[in-house]
């Protein structure tokens, strides 16, 4: 296994009720280490963009509207395995699916309203941190 990047948000519903240090402690406590990290007010274009392989599904506007309703911390977490690893830590999509332990099972309030994002391959990775970060703002 090797030492990777992922793409990680905690979204305004984490913002809004002040529970980031609690979120980021679930995350280094799974050996996920926080590389960089800034809080933002994502814009509607940011939001439609970062979501844009969404855009035909019904919730796409829903998800947008949240995503911008509040402040958001844009993260990049790196370990071995970061990507998988920190898909595990963060639970099912749905809450009501998520395993015990997980962020979203502790912390989410519902399927649209999920606490987190976590990029879902390498690949995508690598295209979300560029979204958000330069390389120079990320040091291990
Ligand atoms: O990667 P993940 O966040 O676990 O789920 P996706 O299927 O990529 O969906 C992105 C985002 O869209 C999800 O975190 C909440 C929202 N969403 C929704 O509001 N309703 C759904 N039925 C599915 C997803
Ligand atoms: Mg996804």
């Amino acid at each position: 296994m090797a030492t990777e990047r992922t793409f990680s948000i905690l979204k305004p519903d984490a913002t809004r009720r002040n529970i980031t240090g609690a979120v980021n402690a679930l995350i280094e406590g799974a050996g996920l280490r926080i590389v960089g990290q800034r809080r933002i007010q994502m814009t509607k274009a940011q939001a439609e963009k970062f979501y844009e392989v969404h855009k035909e599904r019904p919730f796409y506007g829903e998800l947008v509207e949240f995503m911008t309703s509040g402040p958001v911390v844009v993260q990049v977490l790196q370990g071995e395995n970061a990507v998988a690893k920190y898909r595990e830590v963060m639970g099912a999509t749905n809450p009501a699916q998520a395993a015990e332990g997980t962020i979203r099972k502790q912390f989410a309030e519902s399927v649209g309203e999920n606490t987190v994002h976590g990029s879902d391959s390498q690949e995508n990775a690598k295209l979300e941190i560029a979204q958000f970060f330069q390389d120079s703002d990320l040091t291990a």
